[in-house]
């Protein structure tokens, strides 16, 4: 199908989602957060997709919520729609997302980067929660995953004050996974991406769960369900490829099965 608010591209087993609404720094209107989820459903269920790349422009991912679009919204209406529940889409995608971010990712923007598994940043990128500027807070989960990112101390620190981080600072923090100039932006993002993609995608998945669940569970349990998950790779014709592959010198063919 086509979109109007996204651009979504397929090159081999990896897809780019590229969020296009230029003129208003891609705030994240309802409707083009509704192609987001719609697009993650389809990729989803593509089985040739083995991983995707979530981007903006050079000049902003997505300098947040859309303001205009919600200053004027009652509770009752909020709360009876479910209000972000699309943005969540993300954090439900279960098959490897990277961010690649350039110049602005603010509040809503920040909180649906921080729901991709890494963050690329090109070294323009900003990062900030200002919703305390406009009196809130953030809404689609950032107090919540941006304290499991950079701790307690930076996490109020952003929220409170509402200022914003450049990419080196954000690199130090451990809220980005790696730094490039913007010119490699998205090279970058697609080497990983490819590289992810390439290897076995149930196995991927399962990896992402297991990382994920860290953020749930307590210790024990956690390192239980990554023995569970880890011995049930065993009954899959990956690992046995896998394995084979290293012992005859060899590029592992996966047939995520
Ligand atoms: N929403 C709507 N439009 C936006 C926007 C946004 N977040 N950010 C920028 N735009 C629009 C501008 O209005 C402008 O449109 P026109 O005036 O040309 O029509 C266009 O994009 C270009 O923006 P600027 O002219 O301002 O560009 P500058 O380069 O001068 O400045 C900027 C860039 C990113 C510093 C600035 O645009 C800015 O400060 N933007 C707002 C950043 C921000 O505050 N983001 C957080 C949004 S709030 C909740 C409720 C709310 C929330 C959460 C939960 N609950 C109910 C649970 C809040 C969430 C948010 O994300």
């Amino acid at each position: 199908m086509g979109y109007e608010m996204i651009e979504l591209t397929k090159d081999g087993s990896v897809a780019t989602i590229m969020l296009d609404r230029p003129k208003a720094l891609n705030a994240l209107c309802g409707p083009m957060m509704a192609e987001v989820a719609k697009a993650l459903e389809a990729l989803a269920k593509d089985d040739a997709i083995g991983c995707v790349i979530l981007t903006g422009s050079e000049k902003a991912f997505a300098a947040g919520a859309d303001i205009k679009e919600m200053s004027d919204l009652e509770y009752l209406e909020i709360y009876k729609d479910d209000l972000f529940y699309n943005h969540e889409a993300i954090a439900r995608f279960r098959k490897p997302i990277i961010a690649a971010v350039a110049g602005y990712a603010l509040g809503g923007g920040c909180e649906i980067a921080m729901m991709c598994d890494f963050i690329i940043a090109a070294d323009n990128a900003k990062f900030g929660q200002p919703e305390i500027n406009l009196g809130v807070m953030p809404g689609i989960g950032g107090t919540q995953r941006l304290i499991r990112a950079v701790g307690k101390s930076k996490a109020m620190d952003m929220c409170l004050t509402g200022r914003m981080m450049d990419a080196n600072e954000a690199l130090a923090a451990n809220l980005v996974a790696r730094v490039v100039p913007l010119d490699e932006l998205m090279e970058t993002a697609k080497d990983a991406s490819s590289k992810i993609a390439a290897q076995s995608q149930p196995i991927a998945m399962m990896t992402k769960e297991t990382i994920n669940s860290a953020f749930e569970m307590t210790l024990s349990q956690g390192v239980q369900f990554e023995r569970r998950l880890f011995q049930s790779m065993f009954t899959t014709a990956d690992q046995k490829e896998g394995m084979a592959a290293f012992s005859e010198k060899r590029k592992p063919h996966f047939k995520n099965k």
